[in-house]
């Protein structure tokens, strides 16, 4: 068990390499909301995801939705890393005719279940998916993190009201709790708190990690697949920014210029820490 959990850590931090490296080569991107999410994406598709790098469109695959679709490079590492295209494609993000824009479109990469961007949209789109596949009687999970800015969407609570009142415990939704929005801080500018209790009351199981700890992101996973009859809000305590020094906790990471000198420094801290 221990070895798995070193497994999937060394795996997230190779996710958290290949984002700088990606977002640091084309000079520009959403490098704070795309370093909270590498924990999560590791469990989830070095672990706990049913899925086929071989055939991306299974048809009882598990499915995965980054609402907060700005975070697309550290999804776009994660399925590199995982085998569904190869490593070379990061070079291309957001370039002319690339297949991985800066933002989820499912048209364009393979792995991607749902186009997202538009804030509050792709939780709805999950909220649907999940429903469908009840209706369907299909054995399978729907995964999807939304932003704690973007919870602030009205939309958000229309999906939440929905999955509570029809019970959609196929539905395990994960918010990146990093505390920051594109240009400020969660409570100073429309706060959520207390987060924990508004979810509670729309009908879900709500747990709360430490979003940097594989071991409580898949213990909360395990513990959200055991619950009937209710979906699942997995608050991961995240830090924005998490692991570039230029980046690490600071409002100026939501879309930030980075250049070779800055990456690659990074880059090196990084795999200095090489188990
Ligand atoms: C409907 C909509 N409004 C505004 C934006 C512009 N926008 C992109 S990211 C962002 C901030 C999101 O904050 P949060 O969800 O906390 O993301 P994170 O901190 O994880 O980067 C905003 C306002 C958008 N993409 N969609
Ligand atoms: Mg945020």
């Amino acid at each position: 068990m221990q070895k798995k959990l070193q497994e999937i850590t060394e795996k997230a931090r190779q996710i958290r390499i290949e984002t700088i490296k990606c977002i640091g080569k084309l000079g520009v991107g959403h490098i704070g909301g795309s370093l909270s999410l590498p924990e999560v994406l590791a469990v989830l598709y070095f672990d706990k995801m049913k899925i086929d790098p071989a055939n991306p469109k299974m048809e009882d695959r598990d499915r995965f939705v980054l609402s907060k679709g700005h975070g697309g490079p550290a999804v776009y590492a994660t399925l590199a890393l995982r085998g569904f295209f190869g490593m070379d494609w990061l070079e291309t993000l957001n370039r002319p005719n690339t297949n991985l824009p800066s933002h989820c479109d499912m048209q364009k990469t393979p792995g991607v279940d749902m186009t997202t961007g538009s804030l509050g949209q792709g939780f709805s789109a999950a909220t649907g998916m999940a429903l469908a596949a009840k209706l369907d009687k299909k054995n399978l999970y729907v995964y999807t993190i939304i932003g704690d800015g973007e919870s602030q969407e009205g939309q958000i609570w229309e999906a939440a009201m929905l999955a509570g009142s029809r019970r959609l415990d196929n539905l395990i939704a994960f918010t990146d709790y990093n505390k920051m929005e594109l240009d400020n801080y969660i409570e100073d500018e429309n706060g959520l708190y207390p987060l924990d209790e508004k979810w509670r009351s729309f009908g879900w199981y709500v747990q709360s990690v430490d979003g940097h700890d594989v071991a409580q992101i898949t213990h909360a996973i395990d513990n959200a697949q055991k619950v009937k009859g209710r979906p699942s809000m997995i608050l991961l305590n995240t830090i924005k920014g998490k692991g570039a020094f230029f980046a690490d906790n600071l409002l100026a990471s939501h879309n930030m210029t980075i250049t070779e000198e800055m990456w690659k420094k990074a880059v090196e801290q990084l795999e200095g820490e090489e188990a």
